[in-house]
């Protein structure tokens, strides 16, 4: 199925468009605090998000997965998905591959496919975390930090072929997690886990081509239980300042244990230049399980805060690599993720509305009642008209979640696919 500028132009003639009459009251709101509503549409329209390959079939758990039908089986499809999200939101204009789920068997092709549905190819993802069918070494206990010498080396070699698939398809960076760590107390040598994984890394950095970026994700726990051995955002920067400029740290939303001040990281890591990616999700308990925005939106906020703080002020800090990491058990995957994007993008747009000048002074004054106000206002203003103005600006639908469905997306792939596929992933 594909989403042509013939539907798009339909499905908007009759969708709802009384968020014009909400835009007018906006443009006068932001002309109050001399912000130009045109300029924020403007950022908004440009703001694109990758998409993982992994998340375009069923989510799931370990204990279950239940199929949603009509998955993608093949990489060619889930670009094809990737392509009726980017048509209907026009914010969704790149994909992230995981590499072996997805590595291409026809470059031309998949390079093709992308072009035509005006996606790029962003951070490249490589597997440490699992041993693949006939893997002559294992990462059971570990890859970039084991202490065999062949499965350290085997780790370093799949990232530099990682490296290689991407250079083939136009990417620019790379993005390591790992789920190194221990089980139990006394399994493993805290120092010498971290020593491997600062050589391994410096020695994937130095086969990275001059033009490419390192990001370097870390996770607290799972699925190691007793120590992960990148952790946090502090070892990650270390290992990122070990490797040379172009490494960077990689904050995933989930990646931290209940209550981190992640926009405090956000913060710290831009002031020094070091924030490369970032991976958006929502968590209850712990990690990424949940759709962006859908726990704590007020959080999301405050991080945007200072993500967009950070875009204006720290030039020392290079354009962020956005990523969508979530899981989306017994949603539609394509509904979860237009969920994801619409919130991604209304924390992003409540940012832009801050009044900075105003929020400098109160904070020069002391003025900590009116520091609050001035965040919350942002906040609690309704931006989502200024969405639908820069989809719409871009080329896209003004509701994307109501012409998903009237356009019984779902319905058709399942005509396509069949109600067996499977895909590739989490
Ligand atoms: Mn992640």
């Amino acid at each position: 199925m594909k989403i042509t500028a013939q539907h798009i132009a339909d499905l908007n003639k009759t969708q709802d468009n009384s968020y014009q009459e909400e835009l007018n009251l906006l443009d006068t709101k932001l002309s109050r605090n001399s912000i130009s509503l045109d300029e924020v549409i403007k950022k908004v329209a440009d703001f694109q998000v990758a998409i993982p390959s992994w998340a375009l079939g069923a989510g799931g758990t370990r204990f279950g997965r239940f199929s949603y039908g009509g998955e993608p089986a093949s990489l060619e499809q889930k670009l094809d998905d990737i392509g009726l999200l980017h048509a209907l939101t026009q914010s969704a204009g790149a994909v992230s591959l995981h590499i072996p789920w997805d590595i291409p068997q026809d470059y031309k092709t998949i390079k093709e496919v992308a072009q035509g549905h005006g996606i790029i190819f962003d951070a490249m993802n490589s597997n440490t975390f699992q041993d693949q069918p006939g893997a002559t070494e294992s990462y059971k206990f570990g890859s970039l930090s084991s202490h065999v010498d062949a499965s350290r080396e085997y780790a370093i070699q799949h990232n530099l072929d990682v490296i290689k698939i991407g250079e083939q398809l136009g990417s620019k960076s790379l993005t390591v997690w790992l789920a190194d760590g221990a089980n139990f107390p006394g399994q493993r040598n805290f120092q010498t886990a971290l020593r491997h994984t600062e050589n391994s890394l410096k020695s994937i950095y130095a086969g990275m081509p001059q033009d490419w970026k390192l990001f370097i994700e870390y996770k607290p726990y799972e699925p190691a239980f007793y120590s992960t051995v990148i952790q946090d955002w502090g070892t990650s920067f270390m290992l990122a300042n070990a490797c040379g400029e172009r490494a960077y740290t990689l904050v995933d939303l989930g990646h931290h244990l209940p209550n981190t001040n992640i926009e405090q990281i956000v913060a710290t890591l831009m002031m020094k230049g070091k924030l490369g990616g970032f991976h958006f999700n929502d968590s209850k308990y712990g990690d990424d399980d949940v759709t962006v925005g859908a726990i704590k939106p007020y959080a999301l906020f405050l991080i945007f805060n200072e993500l967009v703080y950070g875009m204006e002020n720290n030039h020392n800090n290079p354009d962020l690599a956005w990523m969508i990491d979530a899981s989306h058990n017994t949603k539609d995957p394509l509904e979860d993720l237009i969920q994801s994007l619409e919130a991604i993008l209304i924390a992003y747009t409540q940012a832009l509305l801050v009044d900075q000048k105003a929020l400098r002074i109160a904070q020069q004054e002391n003025d900590v009642v009116q520091c609050q106000e001035i965040l919350q206002d942002a906040y609690r203003t309704d931006v989502r008209a200024i969405l639908k103005a820069a989809r719409l600006s871009a080329g896209g639908v003004i509701d994307p979640l109501a012409a998903y469905r009237k356009l019984l997306v779902r319905e058709e792939l399942i005509k396509e696919r069949g109600t067996t596929s499977k895909a590739t992933g989490l």
